[in-house]
């Protein structure tokens, strides 16, 4: 160092900038190869109104396959972007037991961070302690420095606009809540080290994927593309399953949870991202997808027998080793006797887990209705109390278990 500092003057400029410049890439600003992972669901029970099926053998095959990515690619930091688990309170012991392994395992290849989403186990507060120091836990919105790797991490854990009702009527809490991370994703920009990636990692929804997921506007905070501001390195979210990445400002990515769970979206496919990072060029983004499990929804126009809907199904079977079909079949065709027998049907490579009954046009599209806007449910009920005569303490009472049950539901 010193001998480089003494030699200083004897070089000419343009040739000193090179140096520098070669001097930042070489050390303290070298890529980083990121594993981006999100929503294990450890625990998940999918099917349970139909046929229920234990997901945690293909979890284990997942997170198997995710380690050994992990080390094959010698990765430098792994990022859990929220729902590790599955159930808030009192998930499986198997769950807890594989959850705990996978990630002390993962923690001996690289810092493993773990932003805490909606379905997240709270209790991991007290195992926060107990875990090796390569393991943070973050449900807050501090910054985290890694000098070591070059890299800054921005947290937004899951935020349920139920925290904000208490200060904030109904109708105006989603704005304001999307305004002060608006605020605070600005004052972010006060912890940029210009030597440093700058990494957004979040459990949240951003708006304009909003329409094929689940997420709930009246329940959680919505984030549009434009709300984010630049200056990031990449994106890392969570909440949303299936493989998606948004290109602006910087890319905002969707790595899927681990096994396919939801008919609305059939093509979904487990994995997780591998990102590179490099100083002033874009991230490049490689999804990783696993092969332990499919979906496939056939529609039965005519009845058939058990045998050649097995063949119609066997036709069909993807590459996954274990294909999950949904079969559906117009309601007025559909007798117990058949729907028993149908409900029952599995083969080596396939297991039907959901038997729907479809409804002609009319009934269809009654039931493809606006969504019952459940906030409108105090005022229904005080219109009907009149029409009816009710006491006013009947419609007290109403809404005071009104908003207990939707604190519960919440909670
Ligand atoms: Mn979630």
């Amino acid at each position: 160092m010193c001998s480089w500092v003494f030699g200083f003057a004897a070089y000419p400029e343009e040739c000193l900038g090179r140096i520098m410049l070669q001097y930042f890439r070489g050390t303290a600003m070298r890529p980083l190869k990121v594993l981006h992972t999100a929503d294990w669901h450890l625990g998940l029970v999918s099917w349970k109104s139909h046929r229920e099926i234990d997901r945690l053998e293909e979890q284990r095959e997942c997170l198997e396959k995710l380690i050994q990515v992990a080390k094959d690619e010698r990765v430098d930091l792994v990022l859990h972007a929220g729902d590790l688990f599955h159930q808030y309170y009192h998930p499986p012991r198997e769950a807890i037991q594989l959850a705990a392994e996978v990630v002390v395992e993962l923690a001996e290849v690289a810092p493993f961070v773990w932003l805490i989403g909606n379905h997240d186990w709270y209790a991991v507060e007290a195992l926060r302690r107990m875990f090796p120091k390569s393991i943070t836990v973050i449900r807050d919105m501090e910054p985290r420095s890694f000098p070591e790797l070059g890299v800054t991490i921005f947290p937004i854990p899951y935020l349920p606009l139920s925290r904000f009702l208490a200060d904030h009527p109904g109708e105006t809490v989603q704005a304001m809540v999307r305004d002060r991370l608006r605020r605070t994703m600005e004052e972010w920009k006060h912890s940029f080290n210009p030597r440093h990636f700058h990494v957004l990692l979040g459990h949240l929804t951003v708006e304009e994927l909003a329409f094929y997921a689940e997420a709930n506007a009246s329940r959680e905070v919505f984030l549009k593309k434009a709300d984010f501001p630049h200056g990031f390195s990449y994106g890392a979210l969570g909440h949303l399953h299936g493989y998606t990445v948004l290109e602006t400002p910087f890319p905002l990515c969707y790595p899927s949870s681990l096994v396919p769970e939801n008919f609305k979206n059939p093509d979904q496919k487990g994995g997780f991202v591998l990102v590179e990072l490099v100083f002033g060029e874009r991230p490049r983004i490689h999804p990783v997808f696993f092969e332990s499990s499919a979906l496939l929804s056939i529609d039965l126009e005519r009845p058939l027998g058990v045998l050649e809907v097995r063949r119609l199904i066997e036709e069909r079977l993807r590459n996954g080793r274990r294909n999950y079909v949904r079969l559906r079949i117009p309601g007025e065709m559909l007798s117990p006797e058949w729907f028993t027998e149908l409900v029952r049907l599995r083969g080596e490579r396939f297991e039907v887990v959901v038997v729907e009954a479809v409804w002609d046009e009319e009934d269809h599209q009654e039931s493809e209705q606006a969504p019952f806007d459940i906030a409108a449910l105090p005022e229904l009920f005080a219109r009907f109390a009149e029409e009816e005569g009710l006491s006013e303490d009947v419609v007290r009472l109403f809404e005071v278990y009104y908003h207990r049950a939707f604190e519960e539901d919440r909670e």
